[in-house]
C-alpha cells in the first residue's frame, strides 16, 4: 500500500485502486502501531478516486515528526568522509564510527525544513561544495516500530562538514536541506535487501551524475539504528530516520542551481527535486 500526502488531503493506492483518505489526520495515522492494518480496515468506507489525483499537489509525507539521520553506514560514505576531512585531521573519526557498535545518528530536520516532491531543495549560500545524499528512510512509530518507508535526500555541504566535524549540524541542517517522498510505502515490515537505490542528477537536460547501489551494502540493521535513536528519547508523533548514503559523487562534483535530482528506490518510487 502506498500513501500520498497532497495539498487537498491524502490518497491511498492499494492493489491498483486509489482512495481518498478522508476523516483521518496525518499525525494520527503516522502514530498508529500498524497503519497498514488501520487503513485496510478503513478502505471499504473510503471513496475511490481518479489516480490522477495523486500526482497533483504532492506534499512531503510528514506533519509534526522530526527527521533524524544515520551516517557512515556504507563503506562509500566512510571513504568519502575520511578524504574530505583529512586536512582537518578528522578522517579517523569516520573510520572509527564505521566499525563501532554505536552508530552515528544526528538530528536532520524539523518538518518546516523538509520539502516534498517536485519542490526546490537548497544549497547553502556559504558552501561551494554541495551534494544530495539518496537515503532509504524509515517511518517509526512512537513505540519504536518501523511501520513504513520513504525516500529521503540528505542535502549536505561537504566543504563545511570537511573543514571540521564539529560543523556537521551547519552542513546538514538548514532551510530546505531535506526532501522526503513521493509516498509512504506501508507493508508487513519486510523490505527486499537487494532493492536498488539510484541517484541521477540532470543539468541542462544532460546526465551530470548517475550511480546506483543496493540496500545489501547498508552495514547496519535498520532495527538497530532505531534502537539507538530511541534510547532515552521520546517521539510522541513518531519520527523519520534516514539510513545514510551509499552514493557520493566524485570530489570534483558540486550541485548547481537548476540541477534536477532524481532518487529511485523501486518498491517506493522516485523522488524528484530541483536545486533552487
Ligand atoms: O558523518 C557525516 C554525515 C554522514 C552521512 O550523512 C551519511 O553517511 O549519509
Ligand atoms: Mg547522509
Amino acid at each position: 500500500m502506498k500513501l500520498y500526502r497532497t495539498f487537498s488531503g491524502f490518497a491511498i493506492e492499494h492493489q491498483g485502486t486509489v482512495y481518498r483518505g478522508s476523516g483521518i489526520k496525518w499525525d494520527a495515522l503516522l502514530t498508529q502501531e500498524n497503519p497498514l492494518h488501520f487503513l485496510l480496515d478503513a478502505l471499504a468506507r473510503l471513496e475511490q478516486i481518479d489516480p490522477e489525483a495523486i500526482t497533483a499537489n504532492l506534499r512531503a509525507p510528514i506533519a509534526n515528526q522530526e527527521v533524524w539521520a544515520a551516517g557512515v553506514t556504507y563503506f562509500r560514505s566512510r571513504d568519502a568522509r575520511m578524504q574530505e576531512a583529512k586536512a582537518a585531521g578528522g578522517g579517523d573519526f569516520y573510520d572509527r564510527v564505521y566499525d563501532a557498535a554505536r552508530p552515528e545518528i544526528f538530528f536532520k530536520a524539523t518538518a518546516s525544513r523538509v520539502v516534498g516532491p517536485h519542490s526546490h531543495v537548497a544549497i547553502r549560500d556559504d558552501s561551494q561544495w554541495s551534494v544530495p545524499e539518496p537515503e532509504w528512510t524509515l517511518l517509526i512509530s512512537p513505540a519504536g516500530k518501523i511501520t513504513g518507508y520513504t525516500i529521503g535526500n540528505d542535502m549536505s555541504s561537504r566543504d563545511i562538514e570537511g573543514e571540521n566535524p564539529l560543523y556537521l549540524p551547519q552542513a546538514k541542517v538548514y532551510n530546505r536541506s531535506c526532501a522526503l517522498g513521493p509516498c509512504l510505502l506501508l507493508n508487513d515490515g519486510t523490505f527486499d535487501k537487494n532493492s536498488e537505490i539510484k541517484l541521477e542528477i540532470f543539468r541542462q537536460g544532460q546526465t551530470a551524475f548517475a550511480e546506483s547501489t543496493t540496500l545489501a551494502s547498508l552495514k547496519r540493521d535498520p532495527q538497530s539504528l532505531v534502537h539507538y535513536l530511541y534510547r532515552n528519547n521520546i517521539f510522541a508523533q513518531g519520527c523519520f530516520l534516514m539510513t545514510g548514503t551509499g552514493i557520493v559523487p566524485p570530489d570534483s562534483f558540486t550541485l548547481h542551481p537548476g540541477d534536477r535530482i532524481e532518487i529511485t528506490i523501486p518498491p517506493i518510487g522516485t523522488l524528484v527535486n530541483t536545486v533552487g
